[in-house]
């Protein structure tokens, strides 16, 4: 179980405690959320803190996830402190991104003989790493993005604003099961496509107007994320490039996954082909990043990245080209890495679609 194998790697840290902040770690950790709770493992103990307004709350949801840990409510600083000392915990760790300065200040003014140890991604780097039913909600979740797409090119026509098919991307996608949208729902058109996390407007979208569709779903609490680019009417020569470029450089990338292989490569091989084709400059971002929990979770795929992947991630992979006043190009797809490569969840048409 998850959070016997969080207890385990404490030792590895040469830390005797850690302490959860990040609500969406203690969702994934126990599936509890509610506000302003928190986690702490210590090597022999877990506990889930939470505000006394969800203690009954949180007993009464007691679920698999739960299994070990007792519920505390919070009564002020000492509880917090009160369990730290008699877990026996010198040296703490937590979680510097999820934690304010107000929260570490007092801690380490108060809690005097207890060492503070900053740890990044003590728990992210285990949601990298999917379990099969993680697999399975994940898949789903992609496969209601990739179905949503094929509904919203018989819908969407010329004369449309940006906002209309973003209503239309998020109501197929709810129809179909999902239970929210994953992150704002990204459509920009014409020279607004070279915007990479352009929000729709209440522009018209045009004849010969890229059409940049970036979106995804949860279901069953968890994300996908994908691209499409089309145009609307004929497309021009250099549309048509672009995207055959993109689409190359997606598949260099896709092809290069494989456990063991840095996440810096799977960029590299990407970016190599934009660069050679004179449009290193315009490819502004990363390749991109793990999808779960959070649409955007480990690893991360970009140039500096320290990340190495392994069997069990679920990664999108969402090169593009943004060139100001003309328009962009973007496609991103979803892959599992698998033990001997990967396996594809979506994948984008090869060709540029014209509507
Ligand atoms: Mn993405």
């Amino acid at each position: 179980m998850l959070s016997e194998v969080l207890t385990t790697k404490l030792a590895t840290h040469g830390i005797d405690g850690f302490l959860v902040t990040n609500p969406v770690n203690i969702k994934y950790i126990c599936g509890f959320s509610g506000s302003s709770a928190m986690i702490l493992f210590s090597r022999s103990k877990r506990h889930l803190l939470v505000d006394s307004r969800y203690y009954d709350e949180a007993k009464q949801a007691k679920t698999e996830l739960m299994t070990g840990f007792d519920i505390v409510p919070i009564q002020g600083g000492r509880t917090l402190y009160n369990l730290i000392l008699s877990g026996g915990i010198k040296r703490l760790g937590f979680e510097p991104m999820h934690m304010t300065f107000h929260q570490y200040d007092f801690m380490v003014s108060n809690y005097r003989d207890i060492e503070m140890v900053s740890i990044l991604n003590f728990v992210e780097s285990f949601r990298a790493v999917k379990s099969s039913d993680a697999i399975e909600a994940v898949r789903k979740s992609a496969e209601i993005a990739e179905s949503t797409f094929l509904e919203i090119l018989n819908f969407v026509k010329i004369g449309m604003t940006e906002r209309d098919v973003k209503e239309e991307v998020e109501r197929v996608m709810r129809h179909k099961g999902a239970e929210n949208t994953a992150f704002k729902t990204i459509i920009v058109s014409g020279s607004r496509s070279a915007l990479p996390h352009g929000l729709p407007s209440d522009k018209i979208i045009g004849d010969g107007d890229f059409l940049t569709l970036d979106y995804g779903c949860i279901y069953n609490g968890y994300c996908s994320d994908i691209t499409r680019t089309i145009v609307m009417g004929k497309s021009s020569e250099k549309q048509r490039h672009l995207y055959s470029l993109i689409s190359d450089a997606q598949q260099a990338a896709i092809d290069a996954v494989k456990p063991q292989t840095l996440a810096k490569h799977v960029d590299e091989a990407a970016r190599k082909i934009i660069k050679l084709s004179g449009y290193g400059p315009y490819f502004k971002h990363g390749l991109g990043h793990g999808v779960g929990f959070e649409v955007h979770e480990l690893p991360r795929l970009t140039e500096d990245s320290p990340d190495v992947l392994q069997s069990g991630m679920v990664l999108a992979i969402e090169p593009g080209v943004y060139i100001e006043k003309f328009g962009g190009v973007r496609v991103e797809d979803m892959i599992i890495v698998t033990e001997d490569g990967y396996e594809r969840l979506t994948k984008a048409p090869e060709h540029l679609i014209e509507i």
